[in-house]
């Protein structure tokens, strides 16, 4: 049985980890979303791998949604001291990580080489794929401009008004090797409860991953991020309302059209039409959240593949 889930930062990685422990790791393949990633002074940041990288490994921090847990600033500190920008905060051990990533891209390595080789040194079984060695940036055009992710996202709080998201690079990236097999060779697909619009369209608007979703002979399930008819962190509902989309499952269904066969949806939430569905608990709080919605994906798809 080979699963391969498209994901993006946190609400991925919680079900990344709930696959872990309903299947052994080597069966498991994540493809991940590097539409956030960008340079900050001089290092290059890859929020969502890191997220998967520290969340699989036990080292992220729970309480913040990212970066490493036991972390301290002294680096942050420093640079503040020093006038240089603090309002996108690296601790001292993301540091290390960011240092020798920048190091080795710029040696000529691919990050998709560097995220294996992390992976490993951290123990995790399971396989990180980016989706992408080349560049793609989210950019969003608001009421105050044209801004990068980070920007709008970290440095703005999402208050901007989003009228448009566009993915700068997208059209003449590649796949990173390895990302298309995993979606045609997998028996089961899964996307991931991220933010359909910031964190899972730069995964389809990269040329080929659209389209092998669409061909692939294996069930695609994505599990829905909206609970009890609102998104449960983020700024999804914001952006939704923003760009004139209804906050509901049909919405999901209807934004992810052919590439799904199927749409895990919260106990209570509205059931889109023209799909299979499955339900349950979809908020994961504990592991044994994260392996149950892991569990009713995989039977889901299970039952659309007629297995
Ligand atoms: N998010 C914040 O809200 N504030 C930060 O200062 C911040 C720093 C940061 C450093 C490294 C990293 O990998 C992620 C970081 N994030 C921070 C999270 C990140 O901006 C977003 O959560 C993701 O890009 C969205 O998935």
């Amino acid at each position: 049985m080979k699963v391969t889930v498209l994901t993006g930062g946190v609400g991925g990685a919680k079900l990344v980890l709930g696959l872990l422990r309903v299947l052994p790791a080597d069966a498991v393949t994540a493809i991940v979303n590097t539409g956030d990633d960008f340079r900050h002074i001089g290092l290059h940041v890859s929020p969502d791998i890191d997220t998967l990288l520290y969340t699989l490994s036990g080292k992220s921090n729970l309480a913040q949604g990212w970066g490493r847990a036991d972390e301290s600033w002294n680096f942050l500190e420093s640079l503040r001291d020093l006038g240089g920008p603090d309002w996108f905060q690296l601790g001292d051990r993301d540091v290390a990580l960011h240092v020798l990533r920048t190091a080795r891209l710029a040696g000529g390595e691919g990050l998709d080489q560097i995220t294996a080789d992390i992976a490993r040194r951290f123990g995790i079984g399971a396989t990180i794929l980016p989706m992408s060695n080349d560049r793609v940036a989210t950019r969003l055009d608001t009421d105050e401009g044209d801004l990068d992710f980070q920007h709008y996202f970290v440095a703005r709080r999402c208050a901007p008004k989003v009228t448009r998201i566009g993915f700068d690079g997208a059209e003449t990236a590649r796949p990173a090797p390895g990302v298309i097999a995993a979606i045609t060779d997998a028996d089961a697909v899964l996307v991931a409860p991220s933010n359909p619009f910031l964190s899972v369209d730069p995964l389809l608007a990269v040329p080929g991953i659209r389209a092998a979703l669409v061909a692939t002979a294996a069930p695609v399930v994505a599990v829905s991020p909206i609970i009890g008819g609102k998104a449960v962190k983020g700024p999804t509902a914001k952006l939704m309302e923003e760009l004139g989309i209804r906050l509901a499952n049909a919405s999901i269904a209807a934004h992810y059209g052919d590439c799904i066969d199927g749409l895990i949806i919260h106990d209570g939430d509205d059931a889109p039409e023209g799909l299979a569905i499955a339900r349950t608990d979809t908020l994961m709080h504990d592991d044994a959240d994260k392996a149950r919605v892991a569990q009713v994906a995989l039977d889901l798809a299970a039952r659309i593949a007629g297995r």
